[in-house]
């Protein structure tokens, strides 16, 4: 009789003899539809995660501190770790074989592999080192990556950012790895929200939580209050009642790194916020590639993300690299600070 392993349960031991290959695996067993080929693009992710992952530790030893003088399209300082990462990410998708097109923050356009489809038929968008400012100080970083199916063969063949602007709602993959105290890597392919340690010894990244629920609600908002000043009347109507809140009462996080306030709050809820302001109404974050993966796995996870008005997964994209405002994290919280945006309006 075949034995189902269940990986919620069991000892510590039992649960991190599953590695995430094996998971995925496992995953594409219960769709029959699925083919290897998403789960082999998957792994390519994940395998070069597993490198970056390993300069990030070393990078007070390297050459590779600091910016490297340059500016990406976002007009951000680059770092050399984003440029090492960004170049491994594209060689290591690039040679998958089944990815026709990938899209990174540190390239202002795509980067084409197969002009067509039937040779290539995945999108892979990503951040490759996200809160890489915070490299230097040795501040929690990350990688983000999102997946999305090319059109059918179509005149998009010649129009790469045509085929890319998908709202989040048609990803097939979403995830981060956060290089912290430990390497953590979290993925969804719609069935859930599942969570993975790397074994440094190994480098195996092995489960150790499945099916992560974010909480209801949650005591921490997570904001830069430094342009507070400018943030909706809304939003500032929101904070001034989270500060005065008795029951609960609310501390404020704010890391400055969207992979490690957004991990935080996956795991103990509350709110993350990145609004618009007078001088960018649109906030700081990518839609592609930063809001739209966190948000399927918030939305997996049993919480909410939108920009103020609506889902961020309904979001028909109109550039590669638009930015939205960002309400992400417990039901509870974004809901709160929604009603006060339809009070507003409503005034
Ligand atoms: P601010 C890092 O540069 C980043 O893109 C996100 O990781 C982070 O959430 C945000 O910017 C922080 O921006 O304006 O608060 O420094």
């Amino acid at each position: 009789m075949t034995q189902t392993i269940d990986h919620t349960s069991g000892t510590f031991q039992e649960a991190t003899l599953v590695s995430v290959q094996q998971h995925i695996m496992e995953q594409q067993d219960r769709h029959p539809e699925a083919s290897g080929q998403f789960s082999w693009l998957l792994s390519g992710v994940i395998q070069a995660t597993k490198i970056i992952a390993a300069k990030v530790r070393m990078a007070g030893l390297g050459d590779i501190f600091g910016a490297t003088g340059g500016e990406n399209v976002q007009g951000e300082k680059v770092q050399k770790l984003d440029i090492f990462a960004n170049d491994l990410l594209i060689k290591s998708l690039a040679y998958r074989g089944n990815a026709g097109i990938l899209a990174s923050e540190e390239n202002e356009e795509p980067v084409v592999i197969h002009a067509t489809p039937e040779y290539g038929k995945y999108i892979v968008l990503f951040d490759p080192l996200d809160g890489s400012s915070n490299i230097d100080v040795n501040v929690s970083i990350g990688t983000i990556f999102s997946i999305l199916e090319r059109p059918d063969a179509s005149e998009k063949a010649e129009d790469p950012v045509g085929e890319i602007l998908q709202p989040g709602l048609k990803q097939l993959a979403a995830g981060y790895v956060i290089y912290g105290p430990s390497t953590v890597l979290v993925y969804t392919t719609g069935n859930g929200v599942h969570m993975f340690t790397l074994e440094p010894q190994s480098g195996t990244y092995l489960l150790h939580r499945e099916n992560v629920m974010m909480p209801e609600g949650g005591n921490i908002y997570s904001v830069n209050e430094a342009n507070s000043a400018t943030f909706p009347q809304a939003i500032q109507n929101y904070l001034t009642e989270v500060k005065a809140s008795k029951t609960p009462t609310y501390t404020s996080r704010y890391v400055g790194s969207f992979v490690s306030d957004f991990h935080r709050t996956l795991l103990k809820g509350g709110i993350f916020m990145y609004p618009g302001t007078t001088s960018a109404p649109n906030g700081k974050l990518r839609l592609m590639y930063e809001c739209n993966p966190m948000a399927f796995i918030a939305e997996q996870a049993g919480g909410m993300a939108t920009d103020g008005r609506g889902r961020i997964l309904e979001i028909n994209p109109e550039t590669l690299h638009q930015r939205t405002p960002l309400y992400i994290g417990s039901k509870r919280e974004v809901t709160a600070a929604m009603g006060h945006i339809a009070s507003t309006e409503g005034a």
